[in-house]
């Protein structure tokens, strides 16, 4: 039997390499060296192009290489079987590495400090301590839990909203649409680490901007459908928030004329808040091929009701 790497993976060959350790009596296919689609029990995807899932008629389980599964459910020609994500701890350090660092630039202003540098300026500018800059995290799960975990740590009052209660020490915790407005209103920084579902697209718009305190700032690593990019413009150009530290874009590559790119209150990186590493992540993919080929439980199943 074998497994095929379909769609727009990163690093194909270390994938082939790592799973190549661990699956040695399998082989693992690009999509470019498929000849007998009834071998193939498992797709490792990214992307995958739309129905191409439906060609194999002997898969028995749909792996992300991410921990997000929007690229797959996007699909609405899925073949029914068991959809599973990475989750790695590397990836969870690197998130919570990720947000730290855009929570930290903001609240110690080292962003306006290069600024003063470009002009040869000397100057003192007020910072509010890190007990008075609550940090409002919307998403309590492996990643949410995590980076709210290590900000709590370091002194930052922590809320986090999620769909179903929570209760994390050190984290003021709420669930629900009903609760999202009293959350937000106590956030200094918004942080997005939600999956992107039906629900939850297009969550960071001018309301929930407005219902921010003023000066807020953003920081989205989740998705780029979660954001109303005109909306962010707005809320920056009236002040009503501070600026935005952005990972993720409605279209990646970012186009070269978005105004992104040149707004002073945005910075942005090119969607590597936590990159998926194939040495690590790759020990979980084999693990599902096994379970799924032995027709054992699965661990990190999707739920496709739910969207994540
Ligand atoms: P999880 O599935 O572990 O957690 C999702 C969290 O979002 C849960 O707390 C869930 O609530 C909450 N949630 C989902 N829907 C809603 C809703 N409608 N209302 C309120 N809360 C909701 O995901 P991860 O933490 O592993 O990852 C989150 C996302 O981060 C991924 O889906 C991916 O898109 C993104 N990501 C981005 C990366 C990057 O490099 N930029 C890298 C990795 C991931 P509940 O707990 O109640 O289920
Ligand atoms: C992911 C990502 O979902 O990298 O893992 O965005």
């Amino acid at each position: 039997m074998a497994v095929v790497l379909l769609g727009d993976i990163d690093s194909p060959t270390d994938w082939i390499h790592e799973l190549t350790k661990t699956l040695s009596e399998t082989e693992i296919l690009l999509e470019s060296e498929l000849q007998d689609v009834s071998r193939i029990e498992a797709a490792l995807t990214w992307m995958h192009p739309l129905g191409s899932l439906r060609q194999f008629p002997n898969l028995n389980v749909i792996i992300s290489t991410g921990a997000g599964v929007d690229h797959i459910l996007r699909d609405p020609q899925l073949p029914d079987v068991p959809i599973v994500r990475i989750v790695d701890p590397s990836m969870t350090m690197q998130m919570s590495e990720y947000v730290i660092l855009a929570v930290l630039q903001f609240q110690r202003r080292s962003l306006n400090y290069q600024t003063l540098q470009t002009l040869n300026r000397w100057e003192y500018l007020p910072a509010k301590p890190a007990n008075s800059c609550p940090i409002g995290i919307l998403g309590l799960g492996v990643l949410g839990t995590d980076t709210a975990q290590k900000l709590s740590t370091l002194g930052f009052p922590i809320r986090g909203w999620s769909r179903t209660p929570k209760s994390i020490p050190g984290v003021d915790c709420f669930s629900g649409w009903t609760t999202l407005p009293e959350f937000l209103s106590g956030c200094q920084v918004l942080v997005c680490l939600l999956p992107l579902t039906p629900e939850t697209d297009s969550i960071l718009n001018g309301e929930t901007f407005m219902a921010l305190p003023q000066g807020a700032y953003l920081i989205n690593s989740a998705r780029g459908q979660h954001l109303v990019e005109a909306d962010l413009l707005a809320a920056l150009d009236s002040g009503q928030l501070a600026g935005a530290q952005l990972d993720v874009f409605r279209t990646e590559p970012l186009p070269m004329e978005h105004p992104f790119w040149a707004h002073p209150k945005i910075t942005m990186t090119p969607h590597i808040a936590a990159r998926t590493v194939p040495a690590t992540a790759a020990v979980q993919v084999a693990e599902a091929v096994c379970r799924s080929r032995a027709g054992m439980s699965l661990e990190h199943v999707v739920q496709r009701d739910r969207g994540y």
